[in-house]
């Protein structure tokens, strides 16, 4: 049985995090499988896509001498520096082939902004610009989200973050998303989870 007032966020389950990607996670294509047999459960299936401008600055391309994975200082604070990934019409940007993207009601881009990352589906880096997605769930009346997808320690960690703060009831289910695991990033977001009130299943 569908649930209508609940909805799957498939969070960046794109070419350039699976592994042969530009920032693979590892085990990213271990979970596809997995995810499309979730969507029958959800009266709603939203598909997040990471979708940055070639020059985006979250990249350490665009930082001189700077390298990936290291931190630099944005207006809005301390951002990583990631290798170039998710540029808009190229196929590490593309959903993952095996992803059932005709099941989606919504794709929801992010990160399209030059100055400002986006790991949030809800809110961009600055904490302030929102995508509209909250929008989009209330206005359907969806009150209850399920979040899977790449990466538990960024795009996922914080989007169930804002998603508990804007007052959802918000479930991450846990073996079907795979970490970065940087600096202990891991460990900071399954902390940050629990003290939002995220149900970790
Ligand atoms: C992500 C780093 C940079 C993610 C996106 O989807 O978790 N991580 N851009
Ligand atoms: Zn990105």
């Amino acid at each position: 049985m569908r649930n209508a007032t609940a909805a799957l966020i498939v969070i960046d389950l794109q070419n350039d995090f699976c592994p042969g990607g530009a920032l693979a996670v590892p085990g990213g294509d271990a979970i596809v499988a997995g995810i499309n047999a979730r969507m029958n459960d959800f009266g709603a299936v939203i598909l997040t896509q990471d979708w940055h401008p070639a020059d985006h600055l979250s990249f350490a391309s665009q930082h001189r001498g700077r390298a990936p994975m290291e931190l630099t200082q944005m207006p809005y604070g301390p951002q990583v520096l990631w290798p170039d990934h998710c540029v808009q019409g190229t196929p590490g940007a593309d959903f993952h082939p095996a992803l059932n993207t005709s099941r989606a009601d919504l794709i929801l881009r992010k990160g399209f902004r030059r100055q400002i990352d986006s790991y949030s589906a809800f809110f961009e880096n600055d904490r302030a610009t929102p995508t509209g997605l909250r929008g989009y769930l209330t206005t359907r009346g969806i009150t209850d989200l399920t979040l899977v997808g790449l990466a538990l320690d960024f795009c996922v960690h914080y989007s169930a973050v804002d998603a508990a703060q804007l007052g959802f009831a918000v479930t991450v289910q846990q073996d079907l998303c795979r970490a970065i695991d940087l600096d202990g990033s891991l460990a900071a977001a399954h902390a940050g989870l629990r003290q939002a009130g995220v149900v970790l299943a």
